[in-house]
């Protein structure tokens, strides 16, 4: 197996120096030696900059507006600003947009003016008894366009509580600012409301249950910071993730199967509300012998019962055959499914509709032993597998010959047929890059099109979903990306900045080459984003519109219809240490 992977390798590493050759190797060459002394200097300014002005400015306003709104301090709120006066939006001109469901959402319009800042915040906190969370979102600093009123910045207040009528509440305010240096510390000179929304909900539609029910697999941010799902000093992997849902035994309720944190558990639904913990019962071991990413039940001997595959890092993929009852078996070996590694997820589909559910699985890049290159759209990952599934309880790797070997260092992968052909395609994000659509050709072998058809997005890439968002009868796609704090995140002093050696050079001399490396950048962090399928084989990103740009550090995304009025929403996971500050997340 280690050959098979390694012969993988070799001919990915091939395929990815030919690419690269294609355009670059010419002048490659020549710039050589100047590369050599150009990279320090241009890494040197983005460090100063971050640490001159990005973290200062992360630090005294991602940390403190948001804990003086919650102590309600409003002399310290007033603190941060070097201005009486703010501008934009007033308080007056609320409109409701949708007040049909249990939640009403009202949005500010039209009346505009000068407001006192302490009239601003007095306002802010009068619509709030109690604040639950609050939290300043800095999407943007232009670091390049001080003026003398300092650095522009866009950013995003959300304040989350109750209302003096005790109905839930949550105000998301925009605001363009102006931050400058004065003596120790940042100050807001300037600040303009561009945009205010409010949904008002009477009651919470869920209850977190975990422990009611429970369930003693949770996950925390034990191990961070430092980041440490993958190496660390102690254990080579330290963070196990992942969960899927069945009714593995037949009666009618969901079962559980929880991948990690600490260890794998089969949890049965007691059907009162309650689970229990039947992992050993059902076959399945424990501890789990391998670091688990991704968990998926599908039924693929069409016996009715459904079966688990658990995708790993290290420790190899298993597959576990359901004997009905929930009674596992390990079928891993006998069904010909290989150890793999660095898998990040499975997910399934009859892709050449012989009546059998086929496999492929996600795969990322070699995290002990290397890294993704180039990071701002790398092609060096583990690729990804597809397993065709024989039917009679075997499946074969047929990865080449399908064409779907992505190379990325994918987190994420999902099929739907985008074209409504009959053929499932298949979506798979790169966390460093340029993403994949394969497009089913129904002979068994796809073609990458995501360039074609809009969707190669080149964002910070950890989930997939498809769903008809609009209701065309088409289906969209969301792509979940890091959205990063002032789009500076990459910029960690042991990450270099994503930028290709032959930009940084250029860029010290033509304008254009430093916008398009500055593209780059901001593509990688600008946070995530839904396609719109326009029915011709193409896609619009129309995020920014639909207001979904910023689901923050953004993981795994599902559309669901959370509250039944037939149109689909969208839950992103979402939550990262994006500077210094242990609380920058
Ligand atoms: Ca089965
Ligand atoms: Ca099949
Ligand atoms: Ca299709
Ligand atoms: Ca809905």
């Amino acid at each position: 197996m280690n050959e098979q992977a390694t012969a993988w390798d070799g001919e990915n590493r091939a395929r990815v120096l030919h690419r690269r050759d294609s355009y670059l190797s010419k002048i490659a060459a020549a710039v050589l030696a100047l590369c050599a002394l150009a990279p320090p200097a241009r890494a040197a300014r983005w460090e100063t900059t971050r640490k001159t002005v990005i973290d200062p400015i992360n630090s005294e306003l991602h940390r403190h507006l948001p804990s003086f709104l919650k102590a309600r301090d409003l002399d310290a709120l007033l603190g941060l600003y070097a201005t009486d006066m703010g501008s934009g939006l007033a308080w007056e001109g609320a409109q409701p947009v949708y007040t049909g469901g249990e939640e009403q959402t009202f949005r500010w319009e039209g009346a505009r003016g000068a407001e006192r800042l302490s009239d601003r915040y007095g306002r802010l906190l009068d619509m709030f008894a109690t604040i639950d969370r609050a939290e300043l979102r800095i999407d943007r600093v232009g670091w390049r366009q001080p003026s003398a009123e300092g650095y522009p910045a866009s950013v995003r207040l959300i304040v989350r509580g109750t209302r003096p009528d005790g109905a839930r509440a949550q105000l998301e305010q925009q605001a363009l600012l102006r931050i400058a240096r004065q003596g120790d510390h940042w100050r807001i000179t300037r600040e303009e409301i561009t945009a205010r929304q409010l949904v008002v909900r009477r009651e919470p539609r869920y209850a977190v249950a975990t422990e009611v029910a429970g369930i003693a697999n949770v996950q925390s941010n034990g191990a961070s910071p430092p980041f440490h799902l993958f190496g660390g000093a102690e254990s080579p992997v330290r963070a196990s993730s992942g969960s899927a849902v069945a009714d593995v035994d037949g009666d009618g309720y969901e079962d559980i199967f929880l991948a990690g944190s600490p260890d794998a558990v089969l949890y049965r639904n007691n059907c009162d509300g309650t689970f229990t913990d039947v992992t050993e019962d059902a076959g399945l071991p424990r501890p789990y012998p391998a670091a688990a990413t991704g968990a998926l039940f599908f039924d693929y001997d069409n016996d009715g019962w459904p079966d688990l595959y658990v995708a790993a890092v290290a420790g190899g993929d298993r597959l576990f055959h359901n004997q009905g009852g929930g009674r596992f078996v390990d079928v891993t070996t006998s069904a010909r499914i290989p150890p793999g590694r660095w898998a990040s997820m499975a997910t399934a589909a009859d892709y050449d509709r012989d009546g059998f559910l086929d496999l492929y699985v996600v795969r990322m890049g070699d995290h002990e032993n290397g890294a993704p290159r180039p990071n701002y759209n790398a092609r060096n990952g583990v690729p990804s597998t597809l397993f065709h599934n024989n039917g009679d309880g075997t499946f074969t790797d047929v990865t080449a010959r399908a064409g779907v070997g992505d190379t990325g260092w994918d987190l994420a992968g999902a099929w739907g047929d985008y074209d409504d052909d009959g053929w499932p395609d298949l979506y798979v994000a790169n966390e460093f890059g340029g993403n994949a659509l394969y497009h089913n050709e129904g002979n068994g072998t796809f073609t990458e099109r995501s360039a074609a058809a809009g969707v190669n997005d080149g964002g910070a890439g950890m989930g997939v979903a498809w769903g008809d968002y609009d209701g065309d009868g088409r289906l969209d796609l969301f792509v979940s990306n890091m959205h990063a704090n002032s789009g500076w995140a990459l910029f960690h002093p042991d990450f270099p900045a994503p930028v290709p050696p032959l930009f940084r050079l250029l860029a010290l001399f033509t304008p254009e080459v430093q916008r398009r490396t500055e593209a780059f950048l901001d593509r990688l962090t600008r946070g995530s984003t839904l396609f719109h399928n326009e029915g011709d084989g193409t896609f619009t990103d129309v995020s920014d519109r639909a207001g979904v740009r910023d689901a923050q550090w953004g993981w795994s995304a599902e559309f669901l219809d959370y509250d039944n009025d037939g149109r689909l929403d969208l839950y992103s996971v979402n939550g990262f240490i994006s500077g210094p500050l242990l609380d920058d997340v």
